[in-house]
């Protein structure tokens, strides 16, 4: 039985991953509760909740000295891209001067940890348009929350080759699944639609607001499938060091994902289409070749995702 560390345990992908390892370990959760919620995580004497910010130096440092870690994972962030242009200053605190203190605290405190995880995003990729994104891609992060998210994944790479602390970090692309808040106008799209099909079928008046004309594409992945790929990453030798890239290498745009759960749903969501929103990136696409090779296989494509999903959700 191992001792995991999650930091945003509760939030949407947080709590996927806790709920996952509390059947077999003991799970430990740093939340704020910001974005995540307790009641994404299943009852379990497994999983000990603690309610703070991985910016409260002193609760991370005392959680750091006073408990011996195995693997931690730290998923704690202002997920929104849309808040960091807003505010810069905050959102650094959380997205990148967390990353610094908690490799420090684990330098200092963690002599037996198997494995640092952190998860970083496809938005340090950015708009340079050339497809599917590999590790070695051009980084081009455009916003507060890509350039400290690129600088936090450089950093805790850096550490395994600087410091031999054990680490590795990944690139999320668009995550969707049970779970993921459909309330910010900033959600995930696919929670957002999701929220708009429940209205529907009960008969409330809704439309879903499409920016752009809905050819933008995306490489959605099913959260299960990444919960695989976190635990692949964490366990494996070869990714000490290393940045995954977490998608399905598959790609779907924006029409055709409405008209897939307008089948699978057997009703028509009311489309009305907007301006497309500015800094929108045209299409993302994750080349996965490089988790595969460790051991990585999508389970989920689109469909299977979205079945699954409407069967948790309705
Ligand atoms: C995702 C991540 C973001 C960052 C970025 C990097 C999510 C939720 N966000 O942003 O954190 O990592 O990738 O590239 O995973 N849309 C609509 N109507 C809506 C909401 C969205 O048309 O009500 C469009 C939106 O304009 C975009 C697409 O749907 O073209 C996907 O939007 P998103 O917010 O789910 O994800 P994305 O790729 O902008």
């Amino acid at each position: 039985m191992n001792n995991i560390l999650i930091t945003g345990g509760a939030g949407f992908i947080g709590s996927t991953l806790a709920n996952f390892y509390c059947k077999d370990h003991k799970v430990t959760i740093v939340d704020d509760l910001s974005m995540g919620n307790k009641s994404n995580l299943d009852l379990s004497d497994n999983i000990r909740f603690i309610e703070g910010s991985v910016t409260d130096v002193q609760l991370m440092s005392e959680l750091l000295k006073n408990n011996q870690f195995d693997y931690i994972f730290h998923l704690a962030a202002v997920a929104s891209v849309a808040d960091s242009v807003e505010r810069p200053v905050e959102t650094h605190q959380v997205n990148f001067d967390s990353v610094f203190h908690l490799l420090e605290l684990i330098k200092v405190n963690q002599p037996k940890l198997k494995r640092l995880v952190f998860t970083s995003s496809a938005a340090v990729y950015g708009d340079e348009p050339t497809l599917p994104k590999q590790e070695e891609s051009v980084i081009r992060p455009l916003t507060p929350y890509a350039i400290d998210k690129f600088a936090a994944e450089k950093y805790v790479v850096d550490y395994y080759h600087l410091y031999q602390i054990p680490t590795s970090a990944v690139r999320f692309f668009n995550v969707y699944g049970p779970k993921q808040n459909p309330e910010s106008p900033y959600s995930g799209v696919i929670s957002i639609m999701m929220d708009r099909y429940k209205k529907l079928l009960k008969k409330e008046e809704t439309s879903f607001t499409m920016f752009g004309d809905g050819t933008q594409s995306r490489d959605f992945v099913f959260v299960d499938d990444v919960v695989q790929a976190l635990n692949l990453v964490a366990t494996s030798k070869e990714s000490l060091g290393e940045v995954y890239n977490i998608g399905t290498g598959e790609s779907i745009d924006l029409n055709d994902l409405v008209s897939s759960l307008d089948e699978l749903l057997d009703s028509q969501l009311p489309v009305q289409f907007l301006e497309e929103r500015s800094g929108d990136i045209k299409y993302s696409l994750a080349d996965i070749s490089k988790i595969k090779a460790i051991g990585y296989e999508p389970k989920y494509t689109i469909k299977a995702g979205l079945e699954k999903y409407v069967s948790y959700e309705l």
